[in-house]
């Protein structure tokens, strides 16, 4: 056994390294810097503090990007140092964030311990490479992210870091599986490199039911493909689309998985997914090639979806309401109940009337899925969503893209029972129409302005935090622009209270709430690595199944411009479009 010795390096604080919406992200040149990834992981091992680090079990892994491999070593050598007793490392450093949360929940060492808490490298959708981004954020012995009593203190203990502890261990072999032992001071050490699916697979198959996805899949009715962007979920998308459920190898579209993701924004939505919008025929009435009944995308880390049928966008809004409404009768899963639903604050209201129609318990939370874990703990929420691309349920404490793509599956499975020998086949079209049909529509879009320059965007947020204290004020200047919208009922900063621990998390964006049920959010992004970005989110609710079919945009035109207007977005940012519509 080879031993090491642990010693103390001096440090100073950087600043800035305030987690996020979803952990600290930084440009690659920020965290090669000398110290820098290093004062964090201390700065977290601190935040825990060292009893719960002594003799703990963690997970060190990530969606594979520029820098992760540098970066594993570096915290295996500081878990070392700190007392940890033992590593887990995805083989070549690769899981998929979902996949972590399952490791975290469901695995057993091969000497029977448990995870007590995982590093996740990723800055998931964010592009990677050595002139972009890289990303790290904290788990916890639930599964899910830190939450915000954990990332303050992290946050507080990077402003005065003066040393960290390491190991002077030899770089470990993370592509063979295995288990390497060290001494140290404090007794064992090892790392265990482990298969980066099998466990989430298990996990998946006693979720969902394969066999009736898989003759779904194998029906010539049915076509699909999945289009990983070069992130991690091609690693899984094998195993589980081809392998498992029998899907043709060549359904899989970019699931190399790779460190700077093929140069493209591994971010699954209409502008960055081009290759497998144009292969679904979105946007064009015939093609040469008849596109795929489903297509779907994920994103760098695998915890976000875009669901596409035939020529047809599912908005992730509609998707969380869709899956809500079926799961039951879809998914064993689910077969029992659900407990209650949950969505983040700027998720169109569409949840909100499944929960009314099922008589479901319902929450309304900020953005982040660390908000969703304190629910699923206590058992009040199965099934939750974001707008953001992000679906999931409580059977981990991260969303899943993966999970996403076969909840549409088992819903498509379901419907298409006794279609499938001979008959009409259900499409995700037809789904989502009578989806609306039932409960109504909910139009939505949402503007991202990325990379605003950063003063600008708070003075923006200043105007409309002060604007919307008076309500009188805003309808007049909405009345202004558009006469044909309705009043504005109630506009507020949105603020949290968690019904489980109590905690408060404030300035969580500006909504304006109609009095025909449509809204307007504004919020700054928390996961960008330059600059600001703001984001504009639209929403109008349609119930007159007559007009449940029109031009999403067009529909929502009257109320992009009173958005607009609204947060005199021209004039604060000099921005005359956004960089992305979704
Ligand atoms: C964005 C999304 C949010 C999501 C977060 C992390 O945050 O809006 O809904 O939870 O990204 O997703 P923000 O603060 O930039 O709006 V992921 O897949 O990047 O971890
Ligand atoms: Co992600």
């Amino acid at each position: 056994m080879v031993l090491f010795n642990v010693s103390r390096v001096e440090t100073a604080p950087f600043d800035g390294q305030k987690p996020g919406t979803s952990g600290l992200r930084k440009k690659v040149k920020v965290f090669k810097q000398p110290n820098y990834l290093e004062n964090f992981v201390q700065s977290t091992f601190n935040a825990l503090t060292p009893q719960k680090v002594r003799g703990a079990t963690l997970v060190v892994s990530g969606d594979g990007r520029y820098f992760s491999k540098d970066a594993i070593q570096i915290i295996i050598k500081m878990a070392a140092g700190n007392g940890v007793r033992r590593v887990w490392v995805g083989q070549n450093g690769l899981l998929s964030t979902p996949a972590v949360s399952a490791v975290i929940r469901e695995r057993v060492g091969v000497d029977g311990s448990r995870a007590t808490g995982a590093f996740i490298l990723t800055a998931s959708h964010n592009p990677g490479g050595p002139n972009e981004d890289f990303g790290i954020k904290y788990n916890m012995e639930n599964g899910g992210p830190a939450p915000e009593g954990i990332t303050d203190k992290i946050y507080e203990s990077t402003k005065t870091i003066n040393e960290y502890l390491t190991a002077d261990l030899p770089d470990v072999d993370i592509t063979a599986i295995g288990v390497t032992s060290f001494g140290g001071p404090d007794g064992q050490f090892d790392v265990e490199v482990f298969d980066s699916a099998s466990d989430y697979v298990k996990l998946m198959k006693s979720i969902f039911d394969f066999e009736s996805i898989q003759k779904l899949l194998s029906s010539p009715k049915f076509t699909f493909c999945y289009d990983a962007l070069h992130g991690v979920a091609g690693a899984y998308a094998k195993r589980i689309f081809v392998e498992e459920l029998g899907a043709q190898e060549s359904s899989l579209m970019n699931c190399v998985p790779k460190e700077d993701f093929g140069g493209g924004h591994p971010d699954p939505n209409l502008t960055y997914a081009k290759e497998l919008v144009a292969r679904m025929g979105l946007g064009k009435s015939n093609s040469e090639v008849e596109p795929p009944e489903f297509g779907a995308a994920a994103d760098g880390d695998a915890d976000r979806n875009m669901i596409l049928g035939k020529r047809f966008f599912v908005t992730p809004s509609d998707s969380v309401s869709i899956i809500a409404a079926n799961a039951v009768d879809a998914i064993p899963y689910f077969s029992a109940g659900l407990k209650g639903v949950a969505r983040s604050m700027p998720t169109s209201s569409g949840l909100d009337i499944v929960a009314k129609n099922l008589n479901l318990k319902f929450f309304e939370v900020p953005t982040g899925w660390k908000f969703f874990g304190n629910l699923m703990d206590a058992g009040l929420c199965s099934i939750c969503g974001e707008e953001s691309f992000g679906t999931g349920s409580d059977h981990i404490r991260e969303k899943d893209g993966i999970w996403a793509v076969l909840a549409w599956l088992s819903i498509l499975a379901f419907k298409n029972k006794e279609n499938l020998g001979g008959g009409e086949l259900v499409t995700v079209e037809d789904i989502v129409r009578n989806h609306w049909a039932t409960y109504g529509r909910h139009y939505y879009t949402r503007y991202d302005y990325e990379n605003v320059d950063a003063g600008a965007a708070k003075e923006l947020m200043a105007y409309l935090v002060k604007l919307q204290s008076s309500l009188a004020e805003v309808n007049e200047i909405v009345s202004g622009i558009r006469s044909d919208v309705s009043k504005v009922v109630h506009a507020d900063e949105f603020e949290y209270k968690d019904p489980i621990d109590g905690s408060i998390s404030k300035h969580q964006g500006i909504r304006c709430l109609f009095e025909d049920g449509s809204r307007l959010v504004f919020r700054l992004s928390g996961t960008g690595s330059e600059g600001a970005t703001i984001r504009l989110y639209i929403e109008q609710y349609e119930k007159d199944p007559s007009k449940t079919g029109r031009d999403s945009q067009d529909a929502l035109a009257p109320l992009v411009a009173v958005a607009l207007g609204l947060s005199k977005m021209q004039e604060f940012t000099g921005r005359s479009a956004p960089t992305v519509i979704t």
